[in-house]
């Protein structure tokens, strides 16, 4: 019997969730966590709520995401023991490990930001689903124009009948279509036949809300219409030991290793990101992208505060990152290579141990002084990432 059979379910209305594939569960989290990620998230991104036109400053990245993973509000919603609850129910185990994922800023539509929404499944279409769950956690009320949470309803029961009546090669999509990537924004011969019928639908909701959709289920998120942005955490979780990724991943303790690493290495991009004048969400990319082109290191992002570094430091740190090539550390570089092993938390930890790094050496060379906290865990946060065992 897998979790989905388990009929006794007390948190959410079981009939709805087998008939559409998704249910919304209100108020799983203190109201006071929601603004505390709001805030959060606009410090990261360096954006302003009341200034429009900064919205749309980078980052801006594909699908609205925001790669922010290890901030304390994100945990202090990941560790509620409501959500706790509501997976473990799901799971029929209590032994579970929270997904290390990322949040959602979608500002709405302009000439800047053509963001039209997207409908994707996050595991191979061809294979039988397994019963994973995907859960978002609405961070302000949210109408069905803000470009929220959207699904196919019913399309996670026509995902198994389209794979009882073709063969995997028949979900090839065409050469030259889009459809082969994740957000399968394009054509995709699966995503057409599954959706006959059907239509997409936006599901609103209330700040506080948590919305758990099934696998199987066609998703994504949609076009933003309206005159506010739609803010969102994903959070999910899965039995110990193991990390979602298309299908879920036994990564035993390599894999607690890094997920304790990501935790550990959160507050550095925040380090680096103020000791050149950036937010965090511009320092994040341009470290990931000298882990694919170390000449990247010779553009620093453009100041958008007063740096910690003075302007000579600033012009000494390229040679000295070029030299030192922290990109190259052994375990660097197997956490890039391992990463999709570990779901998302993997492509972050690359990207963590790098800005570990980095500030190591602007304190070495430059004496910058600096504190790197972890996000406090509770007693529940530190099972649920794998410092201690259940
Ligand atoms: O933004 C959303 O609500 C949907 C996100 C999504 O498609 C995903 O997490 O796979």
């Amino acid at each position: 019997m897998t979790p989905l059979d388990q009929k006794v379910k007390t948190s959410f209305d079981q009939e709805f969730w087998d008939e559409y594939g998704y249910v919304v569960i209100p108020n799983v989290v203190p109201q006071a966590n929601l603004q505390a990620l709001i805030d959060a998230i606009w410090a990261y991104t360096g954006k302003d709520p009341h200034k429009p036109t900064s919205w749309y400053q980078e980052p801006l990245l594909e699908g609205a995401m925001v790669n922010m993973s290890n901030a304390q509000p994100m945990w202090d919603n990941r560790q509620a023991p409501r959500l706790h609850e509501i997976f473990t129910e799901l799971w029929g185990t209590e032994k579970l490990w929270v997904v290390l994922d990322r949040v959602n800023l979608n500002p709405p539509v302009n000439e800047q930001w053509h963001h039209q929404g997207f409908l994707h499944w996050d595991m191979d279409p061809t294979k039988p689903p397994e019963p994973l769950f995907q859960g978002v956690l609405y961070l302000t009320d949210t109408t069905e124009a803000m470009g929220g949470f959207q699904c196919v309803p019913g399309s996670h029961r026509r995902l198994p009948e389209w794979q009882a009546t073709h063969t995997a090669d028949e979900g090839t999509p065409p050469s030259g279509s889009a459809g082969s990537d994740w957000m399968m924004q394009i054509q995709h011969p699966i995503k057409e036949w599954v959706m006959q019928g059907l239509e997409a639908k936006s599901i609103p909701g209330k700040a506080g809300d948590f919305l758990i959709w099934n696998v199987a289920l066609l998703h994504g998120n949609g076009k933003n219409v309206a005159d506010q942005p739609r803010l969102a955490q994903y959070i999910s979780m899965s039995p110990e030991g193991t990390a979602r990724h298309r299908s879920l991943v036994y990564g035993g303790e390599p894999l607690r290793q890094a997920r304790i690493n990501s935790w550990r290495c959160g507050p550095y991009p925040a380090i680096v990101a103020n000791a050149l004048g950036v937010p965090e969400g511009v320092i994040n990319p341009w470290l990931r992208s000298l882990l694919d082109n170390p000449d990247h290191v010779h553009t620093l992002p453009q100041p958008r505060s007063t740096p910690r570094l003075t302007e000579a430091q600033l012009r000494e740190l390229p040679a000295l990152l070029a030299a030192r090539k922290p990109w190259a550390d052994a375990d660097i570089v197997d956490a890039k290579i391992t990463g999709p092993q570990y779901g998302i938390s993997g492509s972050f930890l690359a990207v963590e141990l790098l800005s570990k790094q980095v500030a190591d050496l602007l304190k070495a060379r430059f004496g910058l002084t600096f504190t790197a906290e972890p996000a406090h865990l509770t007693d529940l946060g530190k099972k649920l990432l794998g410092l201690e065992r259940w």
